[in-house]
């Protein structure tokens, strides 16, 4: 860098003004921070000891390396990236779940999420055949059965419609169900990572089937995709005039491939093997279709041996998302306590925080928008004076349902299950700070 360029930096950026005012508060502040939050000794989230962090030339009152050249210019990345320094978050699997990676599932890190918007990237995936690589001008959505117009629709005409956007989680039903028997998950990723939260964009549902006419009497939908499992779910009419939509992009872009690419349906609130991916089939009908044993569905097993169908909706549900496993807390001190709720049925009404078991409860506050059917973020400040604690959430939707306790859920439900496990869960904090999956009724 020449020197004209270093003062040009110098003067725009204010840079040898920051130096003199860092020599005079660095350390001040520094000791200010510590004392307030607790956090001497504490790791940071890049993991640097305080120590290294000390013995760092770039941190105050030294003028960081980086801040004396010029960086990299526009268009490095046309497409960008993630810092290298976040590459931990990351979509995971447990190995021993599935035989192979083809018919699997990824997990979202929830725990390095913020706000409500899973990224893209990190939305965890669900597949029966694996991903299809579609191209999309040879990729064309039929609809049929009994309707008065049936048609086919290229992409481009699909997209001619009135679209809408709306912000939704999406949930695997057997979110959480290695755990009925006992906690067996160390993560959070793993006990509640079959979840993720986007804005998707599309047509509904509602708005198709208005073209092509419903013949008298049509009452249920087939979906199909046009994976190798080429997955097929029933969906009754009601939910597809009210809310399905027809999606086509997801946070902002063209729906990811493990999304379904180029089109997929999404029905907010339901059970999410529900939302066929790479769809390129609905079929209008008058029952559904598994029940003429052509498709399979997901069922819940009774305690009497009997089996729950048409559980659609994900119920009410919330998990702390800090502390967790994977996100410890060090010295005693001040925390900020976060977690996520959500409901199939409508938006999350009041969530209470637990520190030792559900004895007692606070209420805490919502940090993001409150939305129906979407993830909601909420948080309460903890003063940790270094004592085990177990930590609990517990959420209430707009229908008054109260997120039960897995005591009360097994009561009704037995331990047979996979799907649908929506109880209170507990994180163990130990005296160093560890947090560990438990399970109490
Ligand atoms: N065509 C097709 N659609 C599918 C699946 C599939 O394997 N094939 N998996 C389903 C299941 S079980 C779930 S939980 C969701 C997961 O959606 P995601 O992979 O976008 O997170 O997609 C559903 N739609
Ligand atoms: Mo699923």
């Amino acid at each position: 860098m020449s020197q004209r360029d270093k003062n040009k930096l110098s003067d725009r950026f204010g840079i040898s003004i920051l130096q003199q005012s860092n020599k005079l508060r660095g350390l001040e502040r520094r000791n200010f921070l510590k004392k307030s939050l607790g956090m001497a000794g504490a790791l940071t989230a890049s993991g640097l000891s305080s120590k290294a962090l000390a013995d760092s030339q770039n941190t105050p009152p030294n003028v960081p390396t980086w801040t004396k050249s010029l960086g990299t210019g526009v268009l490095t990345n046309p497409y960008g990236q993630p810092s290298k320094y976040e590459a931990h978050v990351q979509r995971r699997t447990v190995d021993w779940l599935t035989a192979d990676r083809i018919a699997s599932i990824s997990f979202t890190p929830l725990g390095d999420i913020k706000g409500i918007i899973t990224p893209s990237g990190v939305v965890f995936e669900r597949y029966h055949a694996g991903v299809p690589e579609i191209d999309p001008q040879q990729h064309q959505l039929m609809i049929h059965g009994m309707v008065e117009r049936p048609i086919i629709l290229t992409m481009n005409e699909l997209m001619r419609f009135p679209s809408v956007s709306m912000v939704r989680f999406l949930e695997c039903p057997a979110n959480g169900g290695m755990e009925w028997r006992g906690a067996q998950m160390d993560k959070l990723q793993f006990t509640h990572g079959m979840l993720s939260c986007c804005e998707w964009t599309g047509v509904l549902l509602s708005t198709l089937l208005e073209e092509v006419g419903l013949e008298k009497g049509a009452s249920w939908i087939l979906a199909e995709g046009a994976d190798g499992a080429h997955m097929s779910r029933s969906i009754p009419m009601e939910k597809a005039l009210d809310d399905a939509l027809i999606v086509f992009a997801q946070n902002g872009e063209a729906l990811r491939p493990e999304q379904g690419y180029p089109v997929r349906l999404l029905n907010p609130g339901w059970e999410g093997n529900t939302s066929i991916k790479w769809l390129r089939r609905l079929e209008v009908g008058d029952k559904p279709w598994h029940h003429r044993e052509e498709t399979s569905k997901y069922t819940d097993l009774m305690p009497d041996g009997s089996a729950r169908e048409f559980t659609f909706v994900q119920e009410c549900n919330s998990v702390v998302t800090f502390p967790c496993p994977e996100k410890p807390l060090s010295t005693p001190g001040k925390y900020f306590v976060e977690g996520l709720a959500w409901s199939g049925r409508g938006r999350i009404r009041h969530v209470d925080i637990s520190f030792d078991g559900g004895v007692s409860w606070r209420e805490a506050r919502f940090t993001s928008e409150v939305t129906p059917r979407a993830l909601t973020r909420f948080g309460l400040e903890w003063d940790w004076d270094g004592s085990p604690a177990l930590i609990q959430s517990r959420a209430v939707d707009d229908t008054g349902y109260v997120q039960p306790t897995l005591g009360q859920l097994k009561a009704v439900r037995g331990t047979n299950s996979i799907y649908h496990k929506n109880g209170i869960h507990t994180w163990k904090v130990s005296s160093s700070g560890a947090v560990s999956n438990v399970q109490i009724s």
